[in-house]
């Protein structure tokens, strides 16, 4: 069973709600259905330990965080195989990659706090000294298609800088936030300074989102619920950071070298396609159409699709029955409106459950849903265009501008395409390489504000300037 972790206890709600494994519908674990009254009990929690945690020194929260840094790596490979089986991604992924960044969020805002500061500056004599003060208790949203990932990039820079947390995990991955806390205790995080609340959205996040003690909401997730939370938000006027989905284009011109425009285009079918940044959308010149196409189609065929527990799989299953079914409902009208599967086109009837194949469609419309919408599976278009212009006019036709991604060997049109393009990451002949000092997020309907390096403790603290007189001020 997993219950909630609130003021440093394990507590437990009337109900349940089952946790089922995307490999293979095993049940996993019952899961404590909190509501509105554990969301309240966590912000209660969270506000009575903010004043001494908001105290501590910075080395001393650095200290802290770094030992939960630790304790991410001693559980390593615990914390990898339960996010395999609660979210189907892969462990090989999770071992390699996902769970040492998420030691590495830590350390890295850990870092960043201790040498976080604005150099003093002068007005008529006065000194200005801007500081970030805490702002209180955070309400943290997170998804489940990398659930500690995300959850970390907002949980460390949040109590680095001196706040308090209530994390809301996705109910389809609930069960790394709960081995986290008891991390964070055995780092010596005092009670109450992170707290966990289990459940579905609108019965435990809504209340939580709404409670007029919550001082920022960082929410990571879809547009939808991203507007029930915005709205939410204004009653209270609180602060938010909003990280949403994605329709990135994989712009790929005459110049590229096509080898990389298709290992570039292959890595989109990474995590079964269910990454908010994924360039789903191939936007591929002409002339290197066809040939791009023969070369991505050998590639892509040799994907192995199976058990993501297997160190040889690169494609698990996608996440749940309705993502599964949201998925080939998108595929099935776009094959229905006149599109062509190049590869894939259903769900994986070979292997059964949950795996889609990945698939490639093209002759889509540009106004299509399956061009506009994000379908959140392993699922790419591919589109022609014959000058750059067009390519960039494509590319910036979305609601979204969370990334792109330019394939091409030269440096002035990789530097003019950039420039016009909307996205707030875009990746020139390389893909995912994300350093946290950097502003990560997105524009348009991809989201409000950016995470990372200053911006993520600009966020989350209140931002003050004391300005001082000089000695001797009133002598005059
Ligand atoms: O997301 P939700 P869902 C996109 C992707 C996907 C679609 C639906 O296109 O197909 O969203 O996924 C919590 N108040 N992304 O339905 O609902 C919920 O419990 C407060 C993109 O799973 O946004 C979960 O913890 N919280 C994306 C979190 O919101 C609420 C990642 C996200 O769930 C709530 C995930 C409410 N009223 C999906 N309702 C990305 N940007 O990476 C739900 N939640």
């Amino acid at each position: 069973m997993i219950e909630h972790w609130i003021g440093g206890e394990r507590v437990g709600s009337a109900e349940t709600f089952t946790d089922i494994s995307p490999i293979d519908g095993r049940v996993l674990t019952e899961v404590a259905r909190g509501g509105a009254t554990e969301a309240s009990q966590a912000v209660e929690a969270a506000k009575k330990a903010f004043p001494a945690w908001a105290r501590t020194s910075k080395v001393e929260r650095a200290e802290i965080l770094h030992a939960i840094a630790d304790g991410v790596e001693k559980r390593l490979e615990e914390l990898a195989i339960t996010e395999t089986e609660d979210n189907g991604a892969l462990l090989r992924s999770h071992r390699r990659g996902v769970m040492p960044r998420v030691a590495h969020n830590f350390r890295f805002f850990a870092d960043w706090l201790v040498q976080l500061e604005h150099k003093d500056f002068d007005t008529r004599g006065h000194t200005n000294h801007v500081s970030w003060d805490p702002a209180g208790p955070c309400a943290l949203i997170t998804p489940w298609n990398a659930p500690l990932m995300l959850a970390t990039w907002k949980i460390a820079p949040a109590l680095a800088a001196g706040n308090t947390v209530v994390l809301k995990p996705a109910e389809w991955s609930p069960r790394t936030a709960s081995i986290l806390a008891d991390i964070t205790a055995e780092a010596g995080l005092p009670d109450g300074v992170f707290n966990v609340v289990q459940g579905y959205g609108a019965e435990v996040g809504g209340p939580l989102v709404a409670h007029p003690d919550v001082r920022r909401i960082s929410f990571t997730g879809s547009v939808p619920t991203a507007q029930r939370i915005a709205a939410a938000a204004a009653a209270n006027l609180t602060p938010l950071s909003l990280e949403l989905g994605g329709k990135s284009p994989l712009l790929i011109f005459t110049d590229a070298d096509l080898d990389l425009a298709v290992d570039l285009a292959v890595e989109q079918y990474d995590n079964a396609g269910q990454v908010c940044l994924a360039a789903t959308r191939i936007l591929v010149q002409q002339e290197i159409a066809d040939e791009f196409t023969a070369r991505f189609v050998a590639k892509a065929s040799a994907l192995r699709q199976g058990d993501p527990r297997d160190e040889a799989t690169d494609i698990g299953p996608n996440v749940h029955e309705h993502q599964l079914a949201k998925i080939d409902g998108y595929v099935k009208r776009a094959l229905a409106q006149g599109a062509r599967a190049v590869i894939g086109g259903g769900p994986n009837e070979d292997l059964g459950g949950l795996y889609y194949r990945p698939t490639l469609l093209t002759d889509v419309a540009q106004d299509s849903e399956i061009v506009q919408d994000e379908v959140f599976g392993p699922v790419l278009t591919l589109q022609t265009f014959t000058t750059e212009g067009e390519a960039v006019a494509l590319a910036n036709d979305t609601k979204y501008g969370l990334a792109a991604t330019l394939a091409t060997g030269s440096k002035e049109r990789a530097d003019r395409v950039s420039k016009q393009l909307v996205a707030g990451t875009v990746w020139v002949n390389c893909f995912f390489v994300r350093d946290l000092q950097a502003p990560f997020g997105g524009s348009r309907q991809s989201g409000i504000g950016r995470e990372g390096g200053n911006w993520s403790f600009d966020f989350y603290c209140d931002l003050k300037n004391t300005v001082t007189a000089p000695k001797g001020w009133n002598d005059r």
